[in-house]
């Protein structure tokens, strides 16, 4: 940390106080911590409206991340503003593009020869336009940013949906678009809805087997993956403190497989003493000397359900270890109910592969709890069932663990330490050990298990526990084994049972520092050149995308009906597609691959209406479509979206003619990812009116000209026979964003 860096957060600090106060006479009443984090971020707190869950909040943020596949974007869309340097601190994090293959070091230096191009344009953008640079395996992006960048009572905002897990140190850190990042890089204030806010109460105190990752896989099971949406969900109450710093990033992280906007913890000792083992003793004081404007205030506690829209309480002492899965993360259930529900619906019950890690699960602490469970399996004579990996999230806590003999234990038992990066979370894993259709379970301590996540294999069922559970389990080899009541066979005959995990929570003899490449920007970026080799099929420049014409949009055909759960990774898969994350048109060609097309039942495929042929993939019809010059529409079902924070499920639906997506129900950074590339989301006033679309209807949109907030717009369904139905619509565009449509994208309104 600079002294720069810590100046700027000394003056935030104090200037809180007074706008603290501004606010409790306003509202006329206490604040909880995340209103007093965005109040003291307001662009204008006086003309700032403050309805939850209707005002559009205007904000300052301290800070924008992003990693090295959604940064081509940002980077990108930035290059359109002209700027010459960016307006607030920002990072890029070369994480995404590492494939696991074989260990840590062959594949980060494969990665660097494969992606030279991409990691060149990134790290000449970053020294050109001051942005902090984090070379190939440095670690994952929210690792890095807790691990440097993250402060009680700031505000960040990340091109990445896990940005979330700096609430571990109590920021308010929220996933977005690239198109809000872009933004906020260049000067202007960013815009997201007022959440709602969900207090949950922890009381009693975590302790052996049970881990954080429990309170948040239990809280997915309980709220649902649509439970959060539009809401911040705030922590409180005795328990909390009972909780790691990392441990706090853990919950912080996964609550976005909730929806929520973010999720956030109050200051305490515990992120006291992550910030002093960290290097930051000197911020850690500064925290301490603010305590009471970075937690609510003393009224909230007293009586949660005045201030929380929804209030949850969680005994942490007899919450259980739980296991989601498979396909999504709120199908939750306690480890001890696991071995029946696998053998009622027939998932095989051998594990694969069993993964430790990721930016969810990967700090010192998760990685010795893990530890002492290989040692007590060595020690027994034991040895993984499976294929056992590792996936540090940082170069700090990999080069801390290795000195500690950490890997060694995991090695000892049959592990693979791979990358400091994001690896087979994010189908980054070139797996060969199973058939791509052939059904096989897998756990990991990851945060997402959607279809195709981990190995592009919809047929592989994975489970998501905490890392000590994973562990255990890859030391049973099958989903059957609850380590906590059942015991393990030893080489010698005997029966072996594991004591609860037990861990320090910082090393004893600090962190490794210093090794973790990071590259600063170059004090006058002018002469800096960026190229873009005009036939480069990794990256491309930006072609602005045209203006709203006008017109109601008639008679579109439906390019896809989709089915069921709708995630972008259904709409703009990753894993080997990563790497055309700077070319849209390249990466387009992935455009709704894995969604089911409700009119054929099958994947990615479609009928082109215009000539009737049936089987063609989705983006070949889009393209024949536009090359005719007709847009077309999509449909979906609840909380379509959800997921990540990539634009491209927005970007290339535009870029090849989408003008208007129907749906159940949106998640919120896809939904305001359509609006910022001018695609109009709409939602069915009555859901059922999406049984009553065909494959042969026409729809039109109408009444465009006279697009106004909180005013539903009716859509003209056009039957083959010529019959008509009308339906009604909703949308939440604010008059600003009405702009974006009218211009073309938001960013074209900006300028
Ligand atoms: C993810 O976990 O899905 C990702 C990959 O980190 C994404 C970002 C991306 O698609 O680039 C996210 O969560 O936003
Ligand atoms: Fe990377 Fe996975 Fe974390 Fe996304 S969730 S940032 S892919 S480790």
């Amino acid at each position: 940390m600079t002294k720069a860096e810590l100046a700027a957060i000394f003056a935030y600090y104090t200037s809180m106080p007074e706008k603290i106060a501004r606010a409790r006479r306003l509202f006329g009443r206490a604040l909880t911590l995340t209103e007093k984090i965005f109040v003291s971020h307001a662009h204008d707190l006086e003309a700032q409206q403050w309805e939850r869950g209707r005002a559009q909040l205007r904000l300052r943020v301290d800070r924008v991340a992003m990693q090295d596949v959604t940064g081509q974007m940002v980077i990108l869309q930035f290059m359109q503003s002209g700027r010459q340097r960016v307006a607030v601190p920002t990072t890029v994090h070369c994480d995404h593009l590492i494939r696991a293959q074989t260990g840590a070091a062959a594949d980060t230096e494969r990665a660097i020869s494969e992606n030279r191009e991409v990691y060149d344009f990134l790290r000449s953008a970053s020294r050109k336009y001051g942005i902090g640079f984090w070379k190939p395996g440095s670690g994952i992006i929210h690792q890095v940013v807790l691990e440097n960048y993250a402060f009680p009572g700031g505000l960040m905002i990340g091109a990445d949906s896990h940005t979330p897990n700096a609430g571990g140190l109590g920021m308010l850190a929220i996933g977005v678009g690239g198109a809000d990042c872009a933004e906020a890089m260049a000067g202007l204030p960013w815009e997201v809805l007022h959440p709602r806010l969900i207090g949950v109460k922890l009381t009693g105190k975590i302790s052996g087997w049970t881990a954080p990752k429990d309170v948040i896989t239990y809280l997915c099971g309980l709220l649902t993956v649509k439970g959060g949406t539009n809401k911040v969900v705030e922590y409180f109450g005795p328990g909390a403190e009972s909780v790691s710093c990392t441990g706090k990033a853990t919950i912080c992280n996964m609550g976005a497989e909730l929806g929520a906007t973010t999720s956030v913890f109050p200051f305490d000792d515990r992120m006291a003493g992550y910030l002093r083992a960290t290097g930051r003793a000197e911020l850690a004081e500064l925290a301490e000397g603010h305590r009471e404007l970075l937690m609510a205030d003393p009224e909230v506690a007293d009586a949660p359900e005045k201030f929380y829209d929804q209030v949850v309480e969680i005994d942490l002492s007899t919450l259980e270890p739980h296991v989601v899965g498979p396909h999504s993360p709120d199908r939750a259930r306690p480890v001890s109910k696991l071995a029946a529900e696998v053998r009622e619906h027939g998932w095989p019950a051998g594990l694969k592969a069993a993964l430790i890690g990721s930016c969810t699960n990967s700090s010192y602490e998760d990685m010795r709890r893990a530890a002492h469970l290989a040692m007590q399996g060595a020690k027994a004579g034991l040895k993984a069932k499976t294929y056992f990996l590792i996936t540090p999230g940082s170069e700090m806590v990999y080069q801390t663990i290795k000195r500690d003999g950490i890997i060694q234990r995991f090695e000892e038992m049959g592990g693979t330490v791979l990358a400091n990066a994001c690896g087979p979370c994010i189908g980054q894993w070139k797996r060969e050990d199973v058939r791509k259709d052939e059904t096989n379970s897998i756990v990991s301590s990851f945060n997402r298990n959607f279809p195709g996540r981990n190995d592009g294999s919809a047929a592989t069922l994975s489970f998501l526990t905490s890392p000590e559970i994973v562990t255990a389990l890859a030391f049973a080899g099958t989903l059957e084994f609850d380590p906590l009541h059942d015991t393990l066979e030893t080489p010698d005959g005997k029966r072996f049972r594991f004591t609860p995990p037990e861990a320090e929570e910082f090393p004893t003899e600090g962190f490794v520092r210093g090794r973790e490449g990071y590259e600063p920007p170059a004090e006058d970026g002018e002469s800096v050149r960026i190229e873009i080799a005009p036939d480069s099929e990794r990256l491309q420049l930006l072609e602005p995308f045209p203006e709203w014409d006008g017109q109601d949009f008639m008679d579109l055909p439906i390019l896809i009906k989709c089915k069921g759960k709708t995630t972008t990774d259904h709409i703009s898969p990753a894993g080997p597609w990563l790497r055309y994350r700077g070319h849209l048109d390249k990466i387009s060609d992935n455009m709704f691959l894995a969604a089911v097309n409700a009119f054929t039942g099958e994947a990615g495929k479609g009928i082109d209406v215009l000539s009737g042929e049936r089987g063609i993939p989705i983006t070949q019809i889009a393209r024949r479509y536009k090359a005719k010059g007709v847009g077309s529409v999509a449909l979906g079902e609840e909380n379509y979206g959800e997921g990540s924070s990539r634009e491209h499920a927005a970007m290339s639906p535009r870029y090849l003619g989408v003008r208007a997506v129907i749906v159940k129900s949106f998640a919120r950074i896809h939904e305001t990812n359509l609006k910022k590339q001018g695609i109009l989301p709409l939602t069915f006033a009555d859901p059922s009116d999406y049984d009553r679309f065909e494959a042969e209807d026409r729809v039109s949109v109408v009444g465009l000209a006279s697009l106004a907030p909180g005013k539903s717009v009716q859509a003209i369904v056009k039957k083959p026979d010529g019959k008509t139905l009308t339906i009604t619509a909703n949308h939440t565009l604010t008059q600003e964003q009405i702009r974006w449509f009218r211009a073309g994208s938001a960013l074209k309104a900006a300028k």
